[in-house]
């Protein structure tokens, strides 16, 4: 019998590739097959099994996530206690820490250490038996923790079995931290903020409260990520001798392990570390609360052992924390460029991770409500990666007498128009439109922006100034400027005022997507405005468009098809929008530039590999466009890669493809090539330094 008729086989086969696409993807951010081909394998074996259910094994892919609601969570004891970390606030600490560590070992030469970034997220521990994942446990008081296998399991990052062939013990325990990205987290809070959902406070509660799912499907749907960091129980034999080697030997098995740890010499090294890792804290895609450093050589850990509950061979060294406590002095309301009124907490300046914040974002009237914040309240405010901070909670205890609760708005805090709140909204909105000064304001500034005309030089203070000022009074008025209207001011000399007349003048040669984008329609987003472009192919066919027509365009449904009719019903945008046109603002003829055809593209046949975000399109997006034009996405640069596209915060592939000699595509140059704006590929234009980003 064959495999492909042996189903015992088949599925052997399936569980093994779906298990090596996990590790790619979750494990080492490298995926090397598209999603639809990942969907193709593993809905084969699903149904493989659902036909063969006395084929099913507990660590088959496809029970990720079959596990029922539990009705609790089980007690169980560790069998080695899971240690907390004694803390470090300053670099004094840490020296005493090493000189203690000496002291106990009779060291006088520098000792070397592990350094590695300190998670805030969930400790659990993982044991595997003969390879296979048995139990999943919280640290729970670190003595007895709780079991949550089925909820564990759910994280993709987490191998169910270790990789074959390599000379793991038959008993193994690993502890790590589980966590939730920034990213995650926020795409997270955002649906449920707007779905008017309960949001986490932070990241660390959102991993915690997900785990705490007793229904694993609920778990399964959070995106959770896990990194080992240390070691349980183990039958002895196969570990290595130091930490750094042992963390190697778990990568070998599969297991994720940060990319940012690093062996270090002595204190000096140990402090140069968590320096270097704290200027990079904002861009790490997760929360850290500090730095971990450990003893590397396991006889000298050994040798150190533990005091009460804390290993005396490690310690954590804290960041400044990125939640502080500061008082309300007033909430003055925003107003966006869709007109949403964003409520926002003036604050008493208070440094929170390194930085002195004074405002923090309340999202929305519903949240403060929520939150029940009131002028005089005490609060706490959290600020993480590069996210405009917010106000977490009241601190009720500390409420003083006579804090003012704050109304909810019934006009426009700018232009006066009535306030309003679509049934089954949680956004209340100025109803005034592009009337309002504020929406105005914040509507150039979209027009202008990189992603949409791309005007040069005309950022948000120099929009914020012509308005003021009344040189323009809508986005049509921009293309009117002229150089002496500019001059009186501030900060605008003779160059600058040509600078900026050159690039407006430049911006009027765009494509209909940009255009469409730019109008700032709400639910329009690049995404919807490429597909509008190249669904309607000329703005009157979209203009002219019924509902129907609209929903049937891809990614549009009846929320954005209201928007964009609702847009150009309205006779004051059908006049800017004629005003922009003759006043010069042009594209190219959609229907007139068919989609390049296979053979003109100068992907066909060629080897792509896609590294760092794209802020036009997903990678999911970009691998669909590359293949639909005969091109192989691949996961690894090597010497036959036709091109590197290199995103936002590309990393080392990067610096492979450099090394390498590859040609690489910065975004724009990729989307010119995808579009045919362009079929050659000109090293000047193309070709990019890695400084750029
Ligand atoms: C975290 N939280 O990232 C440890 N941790 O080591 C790292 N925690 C730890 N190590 C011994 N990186 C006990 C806890």
């Amino acid at each position: 019998m064959t495999s492909a008729t042996d189903p015992n086989k088949r599925i052997t086969q399936l569980r093994t590739t779906i298990r090596k696409h996990d590790h790619a993807y979750y494990v080492l951010d490298n995926p090397t097959i598209s999603d639809s081909e990942y969907d193709a394998l593993f809905k084969e074996l699903n149904a493989l099994e659902v036909a063969h259910p006395e084929l099913i094994t507990k660590d088959s892919p496809t029970q990720r996530v079959g596990g029922a609601p539990i009705d609790a969570f089980v007690k169980v004891p560790h069998e080695l206690p899971m240690l907390s970390l004694d803390n470090t606030f300053d670099d004094q600490e840490v020296e005493a820490f090493d000189q203690r560590i000496k002291k106990v070992l009779g060291s006088h030469s520098e000792l070397e250490y592990v350094a590695e970034p300190k998670l805030d997220g969930i400790a659990l521990s993982i044991l595997y038996q003969d390879g296979v994942l048995v139990r999943i446990a919280t640290r729970g008081d670190g003595r007895t923790g709780e079991e949550i296998t089925a909820q564990g399991k759910t994280i993709g990052s987490i191998p169910q079995v270790l990789l074959a062939g390599s000379n793991y013990p038959p008993l193994l325990e690993v502890r790590g931290e589980a966590f939730m990205t920034l990213e995650g987290f926020q795409r997270f809070n955002d649906e449920a903020r707007a779905n008017g959902e309960k949001v986490f406070a932070n990241p660390r509660n959102a991993a915690a409260g997900s785990l705490r799912q007793l229904d694993p499907r609920i778990t399964a749907k959070r995106p959770l990520s896990f990194s080992v960091h240390g070691l349980g129980a183990f039958t002895p034999g196969s570990l290595a001798d130091t930490h750094a080697e042992r963390l190697e030997q778990f990568k070998h098995w599969g297991l994720p392990v940060s990319a940012e740890i690093r062996t270090v010499q002595g204190v000096q090294g140990c402090l140069e570390y968590a320096r270097q890792l704290a200027l990079r804290r904002d861009q790490l895609p997760y929360e850290i609360d500090g730095v971990v450093y450990k003893v590397n050589s396991m006889a000298f850990q050994e040798r150190l052992g533990f005091v009460s509950r804390a290993p005396r061979w490690a310690v954590a060294y804290k960041y400044p924390a990125s939640e502080q406590l500061t008082r309300v002095l007033s909430v003055d309301v925003q107003v966006g460029r869709t007109g949403a009124l964003t409520p926002v907490a003036r604050l008493e300046p208070v440094m929170v991770a390194g930085v002195t914040v004074t405002n923090a974002t309340l999202h929305n009237f519903q949240e403060l409500q929520r939150k029940d914040v009131r002028i005089g309240d005490q609060v706490s405010v959290r600020r993480a990666g590069d996210v405009i901070p917010e106000v977490v909670r009241v601190v009720f205890d500390e409420r003083p007498e006579g804090a003012t609760q704050i109304p909810l708005p019934s006009r426009c805090p700018i232009c006066d128009s009535p306030a309003i709140q679509p049934e089954g909204e949680v956004i209340i909105r100025c109803s005034g439109g592009l009337v309002c000064p504020s929406q105005l304001k914040e509507a150039v500034k979209h027009f202008a922006s990189r992603r949409a005309m791309n005007i040069d030089g005309l950022g948000d203070k120099l929009v914020n100034l012509l308005l003021d000022k009344g040189k323009i009074r809508d986005i049509a008025d921009l293309y009117r400027l002229e150089k002496p209207a500019l001059l009186p001011l501030e900060r605008m000399g003779d160059k600058s005022a040509e600078n900026l007349i050159n690039a407006i003048r430049k911006s009027r040669q765009t494509t209909l997507a940009r255009f469409l984008f730019s109008l700032g329609i709400r639910e329009v987003g690049q995404t919807t405005a490429r597909n509008l472009a190249r669904h309607f192919k000329s703005l009157e066919a979209l203009m002219a468009a019924s509902m129907e027509d609209l929903e049937g365009t891809p990614d549009v449904g009846p929320v954005a098809a209201t928007n964009i009719r609702r847009f150009f019903l309205e006779e004051s945008n059908r006049k800017v929008v004629q005003d922009l046109r003759n006043l010069g603002v042009q594209w190219p003829d959609v229907a007139e530039q068919p989609p390049p055809s296979e053979s003109t593209s100068p992907f066909t046949g060629k080897t792509v590999v896609l590294t760092g975000s794209l802020t036009n399109m997903t990678r999911s997006e970009a691998r669909a466009r590359l293949e639909a034009l005969g091109a192989k996405v691949s996961g690894s640069v090597s010497k036959r890669t036709g091109f590197v596209v290199a995103g936002e915060k590309a990393g080392s592939k990067l610096t492979k493809a450099e090394s390498l000699g590859v040609a690489i595509l910065d975004e724009e140059a990729f989307m010119a090539l995808l579009s045919g704006r362009t079929t050659e590929v000109r090293s000047d234009s193309i070709q990019i330094q890695p400084s750029l980003f």
